[in-house]
């Protein structure tokens, strides 16, 4: 089989590379690929690393070439180019890594186009590599090579031979930096669009130390600018008569002003050679391309066009003055700024209570049970909330203030009580006197801050932030004893736990659950007679576009759940609070219903007849309600052996099956009563260790220890 796989030539050069190029062989020799040449240009490397290199070279599929001095990426990759024998060529920087399957997806989706891409991810941390499963559900968009190309880099770029050859394509190697461009210019001018993978295949490394060893992306912007400059003006020159390139060359440099400008302005001793050579690569550029940019940045590249340096500094001067103005007048920054020298200094007002869940998302969790009480029972407290949405309306007479507006800032200088489920943000400052009541949101089952030994989520700093955060807090809420030890451990708690279960779930036993689950039907809009699962996972650490924002990929077939549970079932699907991605279950209308924005949980648990899980934390409290519960853990073995690390044994004391696919999810829902016979021992087991503590009673044991200072017995 693997005899009939096209070969891959992957062209590798190597310079003084030595503390990266193993991982980098690595991930090539390990592709599910197999039919590779993999071609490794040593570009007059130092002795040290030569012997580095030449020490990996144990696979019969490298041919390793060697310059006889340093001749730069360009030359050795011309080299590599007429040495590859392989149906595809490939580009490969020493220092960074391959996804597993990368050469897989990216030839299998190449078909008869002339070069296929997908998307890099940056490698920033030592572990970020070992995440490297991908979706399957690859989808391909359709780029022009103007777009396809906009970072000016041939990497990660599957290219036909037949290509190569009938375009000459190669790259000119006058210079260290910018010679990609050299080799994209055929595309731009001979290909209509090129396909794109939805994933990512390709890690590129941020060298963390630009001091002693820089890349050649991290150069200082003389060298930088000098490499730039003469690439472009010999592109202009050569190939600036067609239109389509002359385009391409205006948007790459346009790209490039924006990025280096205020660089430039700031590197005085420089200026002048860098503006020669900036106002040299501008004289060539289109003056229809200027017109679509920014004021300051349209009048700056006019003077820089006409070679007007006086005025083109000034102008300069002038934009880098708002620029720091701006940044020093920031709104957010005045508002701090107010909190900390002002507001601070205001009395503490005793019977004052913030309240926040889930960072202002929502109206939910048990700082409201904990607020309800209040109102319900009348006490003497003035309550604020904390939501995102200022417009927010909640019952009773609270407050309503906008996360991180100056009404905020002031409530929470002058509130004594601070109550909130999740972490404070690092610069509220906590005052003598206040009290802070920490809730949290859930047992843990995924290891949680010092417990843990990696940091794969969005935030490198977690731990050291974790630790600030949590010295502020006086009490924590514990639902049970194993979270209370657990607490301890992961966030160095030593101060009261509060162990009376948790107050969001007193609704779990609340006398009249049956008539808040009709209510909650009928404002979803749940059709009368159906029953109900809940579909709530977690989020994936390595799964983001930003701190606090996730992606989720939906793995359950709807369609098929539609056609074999539709008549009995209806399903509500459940975002965590971090997932960005919207679900759009439009097509199937009147089965599943997106209730990710629906505030309390709880709620939901109480209208559902069965919950699907994964990691989440969720059926911890859910299995208050001794209903039957199912697992789609999919990715099990990456999220319990590598994200995170699990507490427990989670495979044998889960109250429920862990599948792996969809369809075993809907056959357990089709046969749930064996279900429900299979796992009693275990549900029990499960339900004295991690609920026994509820009793309905939780929020007003918490209120009357925390803010009446009564005994809870
Ligand atoms: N949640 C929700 N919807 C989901 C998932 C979670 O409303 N689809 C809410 C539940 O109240 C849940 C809480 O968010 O208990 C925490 O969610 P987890 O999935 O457990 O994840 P995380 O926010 O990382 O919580 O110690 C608790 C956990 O370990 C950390």
């Amino acid at each position: 089989m693997d005899s009939m796989e096209p070969k891959v030539s992957i062209i590798i050069p190597y310079y003084n590379c030595k503390e990266f190029i193993g991982d980098c062989l690595n991930s090539v020799i390990n592709q599910s690929y197999n039919n590779l040449e993999i071609i490794i240009i040593n570009d007059g490397s130092s002795h040290h690393d030569t012997a580095e290199i030449e020490s990996l070279i144990n696979d019969s599929r490298i041919v390793y070439l060697k310059n006889d001095q340093t001749r730069g990426v360009a030359f050795s990759r011309n080299l590599g180019l007429e040495r590859a024998t392989g149906d595809y060529v490939y580009f490969l920087d020493c220092d960074d890594l391959l996804f597993g399957n990368a050469i897989t997806y990216l030839a299998e989706h190449i078909g008869k186009h002339p070069a296929i891409g997908a998307y890099s991810k940056k490698l920033v941390r030592p572990s970020d590599f070992l995440q490297t499963s991908n979706s399957t559900d690859i989808t391909v968009t359709r780029d022009n090579p103007e777009h396809f190309f906009k970072d000016m880099s041939i990497l990660n770029v599957l290219i036909h031979k037949d290509f190569i050859r009938e375009y000459n394509l190669n790259f000119s190697n006058k210079t260290l930096g910018y010679t990609d461009l050299t080799g994209i210019i055929p595309f731009v001018l001979y290909v209509k669009d090129l396909p794109r993978l939805n994933i990512e295949t390709y890690f590129k490394r941020e060298r963390n130390d630009p001091i002693t060893n820089p890349g050649i992306s991290q150069r200082e912007l003389s060298a930088d600018l000098r490499d730039f400059t003469e690439v472009m003006i010999g592109l202009y020159k050569t190939q600036g008569e067609t239109g389509r390139v002359r385009e391409y060359l205006d948007k790459v440099f346009l790209h490039y002003y924006r990025r280096n400008v205020m660089n430039l302005y700031q590197q005085k001793e420089d200026f002048d050679s860098n503006y020669m050579l900036l106002s040299n690569a501008a004289a060539h550029l289109n003056v229809k391309a200027i017109s679509s940019q920014p004021m300051h940045t349209k009048r700056e590249l006019k003077l820089l066009k006409a070679g007007n340096k006086r005025s083109f500094s000034k102008v300069l001067r002038l934009h880098a003055e708002v620029l720091e103005l701006k940044n020093a007048l920031g709104v957010t920054r005045i508002k701090k700024y107010i909190y900390k020298k002002i507001l601070l200094k205001l009395p503490l007002k005793n019977n004052y209570i913030v309240f926040e869940s889930f960072l202002g998302k929502n109206y939910s969790d048990s700082p409201r049970n904990i607020y309800e009480y209040i109102i319900e029972n009348n006490l003497d407290f003035k309550c604020i909330w904390v939501f995102t949405d200022k417009r927010r309306k909640i019952p009773g007479n609270a407050k309503v203030v906008k996360r991180f507006s100056l009404a905020y800032y002031y409530y929470f200088a002058v509130s004594k009580y601070w109550i909130n489920n999740m972490r404070q943000p690092l610069h509220l400052v906590k005052r003598d006197g206040n009290v802070f009541l920490e809730t949290w949101h859930g047992t843990p089952l995924k290891k949680l801050v010092f417990d843990m030994k990696d940091i794969y989520s969005a935030n490198p700093r977690y731990k050291s932030d974790f630790y600030h955060q949590s010295r502020a807090w006086d009490y924590l809420l514990s639902p049970n004893k194993y979270s209370s030890e657990v607490f301890k451990s992961a966030f160095k708690f030593d101060k009261e736990m509060l162990e009376y279960g948790y107050p969001r779930n007193d609704i779990l036993y609340a006398p009249d659950k049956e008539v808040i689950s009709n209510r909650v039907k009928g404002s979803i809009g749940i059709p009368h007679g159906k029953k109900v699962i809940l579909y709530a996972p977690t989020w994936r650490d390595d799964e983001f576009y930003e701190p606090g924002k996730y992606k989720f990929n939906l793995r359950l077939d709807l369609k098929k759940m539609k056609e074999k549970l539709g008549d009995e079932y209806i399903i509500a699907l459940r975002m965590h609070y971090f997932i960005a991605d919207n679900l759009n279950v439009e097509e199937f209308e009147g089965f599943a219903y997106n209730v990710s924005k629906y505030d309390d949980i709880a709620e939901l648990y109480l209208i559902s007849d069965i919950l699907i899980t994964d990691y989440s934390s969720v059926f911890f409290d859910y299995a208050n309600l001794q209903r039957p519960i199912l697992f789609y853990t999919y990715d099990l073995d990456k999220y319990r052996d590598q994200l995170r690390g699990f507490y427990i044994d989670f495979e044998n004391e889960a109250p429920g099956p862990l599948l792996r696919t969809s369809d075993e999810v809907i056959d357990n829902i089709i046969n749930i009563d064996q279900v429900i016979k299979d796992k009693a021992l275990a549900y029990a087991a499960f339900y004295e260790k991690f609920c026994s503590w509820h009793d309905g009673k939780a929020t007003e044991k918490v209120v009357k220890r925390v803010l009446l200072d009564e005994k809870v017995l």
